[in-house]
């Protein structure tokens, strides 16, 4: 059966916003206004068809983003609800990435909130076109000029009021639409609003706002700008055109009014989504990384893109896609452009929510999902066999947490990194290390409400009982002097004997730094560490002393002591070793003889030369209301952080923070619960840094205390 909607009649809407603005309210509204469901749920008696995972209804927010659609007068609008809690984010840019216009839900009681400001800058990097939402309106702290004075203030003068509350508060129920120049007037149930004519006492405002939103759509469009000058109007057409091509071009933001929990106002968004909003044969055409230019034509080659997979218990993964070009039909193969791995298309589904609603066949531009694909993930591209396409892929950001993750009992080791492994599958924010140098099994991910899904769905769907730790960190060791030092190793009690006798020198490596003072260089090797730094290792054997031969084996005696510093156990960095003697035996000398006393020679020089253990520092940046800006400096101050600056960002301040990774264990819940969620932070690796004296002294103590027991 062919496709119900052509590419020009399907909308792909994501709805975006700080978490708690009234998202997955305003979702549950547009399917019911649409007749797709016959009662509107709610969050808070976890009935909305968005909210269905369990972990959701248990916790009253959005996790994962939902695909769900609605018809609306003759267009289906995909509807990609995305959570709001930034330790989500992977879930949103890849609805984000999608999608044909955003639609920010502003919370009218809160005004901008630091999620708005950060989903905000991937709206820009997309460059969707934008919708703002102010929600709530009914609330009694709601405040619409603020609001709209907060997102001009952060995100620009492009943003255009369509339309003004006439009450705010409990007695919410009219709106006033400068687009149409009508008021809608609600029933205490919402719904279908009766259309009214604006009233005298707000004919002023309603004139004046209409004036700013047919200047600024004409100041986009030469042709319009002389029509404007002409008639000193534009007709209902022309502003309608003007507004798609001004979204379109990032040069137009307008801005409705919602009270989504009383349903009033989902119709004319759906209708302005309708009428105005682009489809993705209306935007620009996709570029592939080999260059090809893909219109999203039903005609064209059939070209598909992974955006995300889940995997449905009892049914297999589940992967969503778009269709950038052609018309998906079940049944047929498409190659997949990053492994040639050839995928048929066995079934085909619209989604709402957790509903599955097989189809046959879906057009270009439209969102849908299939079953069971063998060897395809995010950010894949599949597409008609003899065709090179592949789809810029979705940039995820780098983690900000990270904690080491062990199996409760012993043997479950496999079951639990399979479980990590389907969890990778599912969400590309959550990076899975097994770290060789740490030797610990590590997550790094966007936070703490990031780590506590992953931990229930470790436990709860792959029934492997877990623990997080604190992962150890990744210290780096070094010398300040110089130091010199010699090592007789010697077995000879029967059996092949060992002995080998190695002097060296250490010295601390800088670019640029002399030759070695005092010795007969005969060889040099530098070694670019793959821990980062130099090891420069000189053959000063004067003599034949120790034959070359031997070289290479105290060589791997220094490297293997460089694996596992003296100090911590932590990889040694940027020293120079100079061999400068030793002693031989013709019979007993040999590799191994030579190796231990290169390692042994190594440790007591190491240790005689001041030696120094660098921590890794980390760039902090916090972005916080200005109001409690005090309490996070405290915090990062109380983990040996040094605050270096505080730039003002809209309402929010940004404090810049550098702070050593081995206090960073907790930070994103401490933040949480110092701000109640209203601020975020990023972090980056900034530099290795040594550590105070007593800082390292302790460290090595307890490094020292870890050896005797592990010997013990
Ligand atoms: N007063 C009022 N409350 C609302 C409105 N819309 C939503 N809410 C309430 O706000 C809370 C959050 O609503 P959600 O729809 O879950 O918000 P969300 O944006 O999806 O939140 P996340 O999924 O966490 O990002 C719920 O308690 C809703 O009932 C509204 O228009 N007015
Ligand atoms: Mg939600």
């Amino acid at each position: 059966m062919a496709a119900e909607f052509d590419t020009s009649h399907v909308k792909n809407v994501v709805l975006l916003g700080h978490a708690g603005s009234g998202k997955t309210t305003l979702a549950e509204c547009m399917l019911f206004e649409a007749g797709l469901i016959n009662r509107r749920g709610t969050v808070e008696e976890a009935t909305t068809v968005g909210d269905y995972h369990p972990l959701e209804q248990e916790r009253g927010n959005s996790i994962f983003s939902k695909l769900m659609h609605t018809k609306w007068r003759g267009y289906k609008i995909n509807i990609l609800d995305t959570p709001g809690y930034d330790d989500f984010v992977g879930e949103v840019l890849s609805a984000l990435r999608v999608a044909d216009t955003g639609v920010m839900v502003l919370n009218a009681a809160m005004g901008v909130e630091v999620g708005t400001d950060i989903i905000w800058e991937y709206t820009e990097k997309f460059k969707t076109p934008m919708i703002f939402a102010v929600n709530k309106l009914d609330d009694d702290t709601a405040d619409f000029d603020k609001t709209v004075q907060q997102a001009k203030d952060h995100f620009g003068n492009k943003i255009t009021v369509v339309q003004y509350p006439r009450q705010q508060g409990a007695g919410f129920h009219e709106i006033i639409d400068v687009l149409r120049m009508t008021m809608y007037k609600f029933t205490d149930t919402g719904g279908k609003p009766e259309k009214l004519a604006i009233p005298g006492d707000e004919k002023e405002r309603a004139e004046t706002l209409h004036r700013e939103l047919v200047e600024a759509i004409a100041s986009n469009d030469e042709t319009l700008m002389e029509h404007y000058f002409d008639k000193g109007e534009l007709d209902e057409d022309e502003m309608k055109e003007g507004m798609k091509k001004a979204m379109i071009n990032h040069d137009i933001f307008p801005l409705f009014c919602l009270s989504a929990v009383r349903n009033m106002g989902s119709g004319r968004l759906m209708g302005f989504i309708d009428n105005v909003c682009p489809s993705t044969n209306e935007m620009p055409a996709q570029k592939t990384l080999g260059g090809y230019t893909l219109t999203s034509d039903a005609s064209g080659p059939a070209c598909i893109f992974i955006y995300k997979t889940i995997s449905e218990p009892h049914v297999g993964d589940l992967s969503f896609f778009k269709v950038y070009s052609g018309t998906i039909k079940t049944g047929m193969e498409l190659v997949n452009e990053a492994n040639g791995v050839i995928e048929k298309i066995n079934q085909l589904f619209l989604l709402e929510g957790n509903k599955r609603l097989p189809v046959q066949e879906l057009v270009a531009g439209d969102i849908g999902a299939t079953l069971k694909l063998r060897n395809t993930h995010v950010n894949n591209t599949l597409h008609i066999k003899g065709k090179v396409y592949e789809l810029p892929p979705i940039e995820f950001p780098t983690s900000n947490v990270t904690v080491c993750i062990e199996p409760v009992n012993k043997g479950d080791e496999e079951k639990l990194s399979q479980a990590l492994h389907q969890l990778r599958e599912e969400d590309p924010t959550l990076i899975v290390e097994v770290s060789q140098e740490l030797k610990q099994t590590l997550i790094h991910c966007q936070g703490d409400m990031h780590l506590a899904v992953a931990k229930w769905k470790i436990e709860n769907l792959h029934k492997v009982p877990v623990k997080f730790g604190k992962p150890r960190i990744a210290y780096r060791e070094t010398i300040r002097k110089m130091a010199e030092s010699n090592y007789k190793h010697k077995k000879q009690s029967g059996g092949a004997g060992q002995f080998g006798e190695v002097f060296l020198r250490i010295e601390p490596y800088y670019e640029g730094m002399p030759e070695p003072a005092g010795l007969n260089v005969r060889g040099k090797e530098t070694f670019e560490l793959d821990w980062g730094g130099k090891l420069v290792y000189y053959n000063c054997i004067v003599g034949g002393a120790i034959d070359a031969r031997f070289l290479p084996s105290i060589l791997k005696g220094v490297m293997e002591k460089m694996h596992e510093g003296p100090l911590t156990g932590s990889y040694v960095r940027d020293v120079r070793v100079c061999i400068y003697d030793g002693k031989m035996h013709a019979v007993d000398s040999n590799d191994i003889s030579f190796k231990i006393a290169g390692i042994m020679a190594f440790k007591d020089a190491f240790q005689k030369a001041d030696p120094q253990i660098l921590e890794p520092i980390y760039k902090i940046e916090v972005l916080s209301p200005e109001e409690l800006t005090g309490a996070v400096m405290g915090d990062l101050q109380s983990r040996r952080g040094m605050v270096e600056g505080i730039d003002a960002e809209g309402h929010f301040q940004k404090i810049i923070a550098k702070v050593p990774l081995a206090e960073m264990h907790g930070f994103s819940s401490s933040l949480r619960s110092i701000t109640q969620g209203r601020a975020k932070f990023k972090m980056s690796f900034d530099k290795y840094q040594p550590m105070s004296f007593e800082q390292q002294r302790k460290l090595a103590e307890e490094y020292k205390a870890s050896a005797t027991e592990m010997v013990a």
